[in-house]
């Protein structure tokens, strides 16, 4: 039987790798997307050991033009759409380069599809940050969106113009709702990747203060690798759907910071508040911690936890690795690659 053919969008990016390992492994013939640079980012490929075995393609998502190309020439059996300028943060910054991104970038993919090979099953990686100010506690499929950032909305026009190909077209489109995932491949613009690093380098002494925004803010943070799994289930089911994908746990900010520094034998007291607020390591009675205003968001999402039943019930999937695991996991990594970097 010929093997399957599948094509990543943001093959350099956190989920891109994962993906790319899982679909190799399942004997897929695996295409990776990156946008054309001076250097492609590899590393995360080669942290999973998928770098030689992908077939790499050029593609921009701004640009119709060699997305069509791309498929045309590949004739994908699945189409996995991760690339988006992905960073919250970011996209206060930058709201019209986002929305050409995150929001028409899927719009363009739909596109080709539809003109080339409707056949073609197609994954959105849409976002828990469409639940922004939550209208309902835990976030289910069926929970109406409120969303809080230039990303989030960017994110939302791509799930609904997933939802409004599938229907219109009879496109095997799926939107996954992923809550946070996180994993050592985390870029470290992300809060979780920017504390564990900072944490081992604390630790290290090569580092005095890690500077922080929003403490109180709540995320349902999972483990990426097995989110990829979710992904590839979608694209497998009977018929295509809509699934939350999350742990079902949510923690702090201030949490992920505590579990951090624990793991590294260290114990913060935590004084002050807003702003002013700072963490000292108990035992040398240092600030370690320091809340920056600068990393505050223009308008925030206070907390996120996600009810993930149907992705159980119907695609078999859910997480095994637990919030303390996965903080682990990380500051192991970080204390690695610390070792063998010296930086
Ligand atoms: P990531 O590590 O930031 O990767 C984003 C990828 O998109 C990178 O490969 C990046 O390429 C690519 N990209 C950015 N702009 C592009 C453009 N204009 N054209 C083509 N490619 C472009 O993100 P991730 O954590 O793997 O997340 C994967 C997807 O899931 C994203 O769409 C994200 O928004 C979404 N999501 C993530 C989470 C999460 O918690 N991780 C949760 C829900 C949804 P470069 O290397 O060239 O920058
Ligand atoms: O790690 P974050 O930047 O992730 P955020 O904003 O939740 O977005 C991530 O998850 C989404 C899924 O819900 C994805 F769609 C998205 O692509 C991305 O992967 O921030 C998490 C929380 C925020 O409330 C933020 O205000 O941490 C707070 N925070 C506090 N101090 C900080 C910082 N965030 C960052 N990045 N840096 C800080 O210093």
């Amino acid at each position: 039987m010929a093997k399957k053919r599948a094509l990543i969008t943001g093959i350099t990016g956190q989920d891109g790798a994962y993906l790319a390992k899982l679909l190799l492994d399942k004997g897929y013939e695996v295409f990776g997307a990156a946008r054309r640079a001076s250097e492609m980012n590899v590393s995360k490929l080669q942290d999973v050991g998928a770098y030689e075995g992908i077939e790499y393609v050029s593609l921009e998502l701004q640009e119709i033009t060699n997305i069509f190309r791309a498929i045309e020439k590949i004739r994908p059996d699945e189409i996995y759409n991760l690339a988006a300028q992905s960073f919250v943060g970011a996209s206060f910054e930058m709201p019209l380069f986002t929305s050409d991104v995150t929001a028409l970038g899927p719009l363009r993919i739909l596109e080709a599809i539809r003109q080339i090979d409707r056949s073609i099953k197609f994954y959105q990686a849409s976002s828990s940050e469409m639940y922004g100010k939550v209208q309902a506690v835990p976030q289910n499929e069926n929970t109406p969106f409120y969303p809080r950032s230039p990303y989030a909305v960017a994110k939302l026009y791509g799930h609904w113009i997933t939802v409004n190909y599938r229907e219109s077209y009879d496109i095997f489109a799926c939107s996954g709702i992923l809550f946070n995932h996180e994993s050592p491949l985390r870029g470290l613009e992300f809060v979780t990747r920017k504390i564990t690093h900072s944490a081992v380098r604390i630790k290290e002494g090569l580092q005095k203060e890690l500077c922080l925004g929003n403490l109180d803010a709540k995320r349902d943070w999972g483990y990426a690798a097995e989110y990829v799994e979710a992904m590839w289930r979608m694209l497998q089911a009977p018929a295509p759907a809509d699934y939350v994908v999350a742990t079902g746990q949510t923690h702090s900010v201030r949490d992920f910071v505590d579990a951090a520094f624990a793991h590294l034998g260290m114990e913060l007291s935590w004084s002050g508040s807003g702003t002013e607020e700072v963490g000292t390591d108990k035992a040398s009675g240092k600030v370690i911690v320091r809340v920056d205003p600068k990393f505050f968001r223009p308008s925030e999402v206070d907390m996120l936890l996600g009810d993930n039943t149907k992705a159980r019930t119907e695609l078999n999937w859910s997480p095994a690795t637990t919030f303390t695991e996965l903080v682990g996991l990380m500051i192991e990594h970080d204390k690695k690659v610390l070792a063998h970097n010296g930086i």
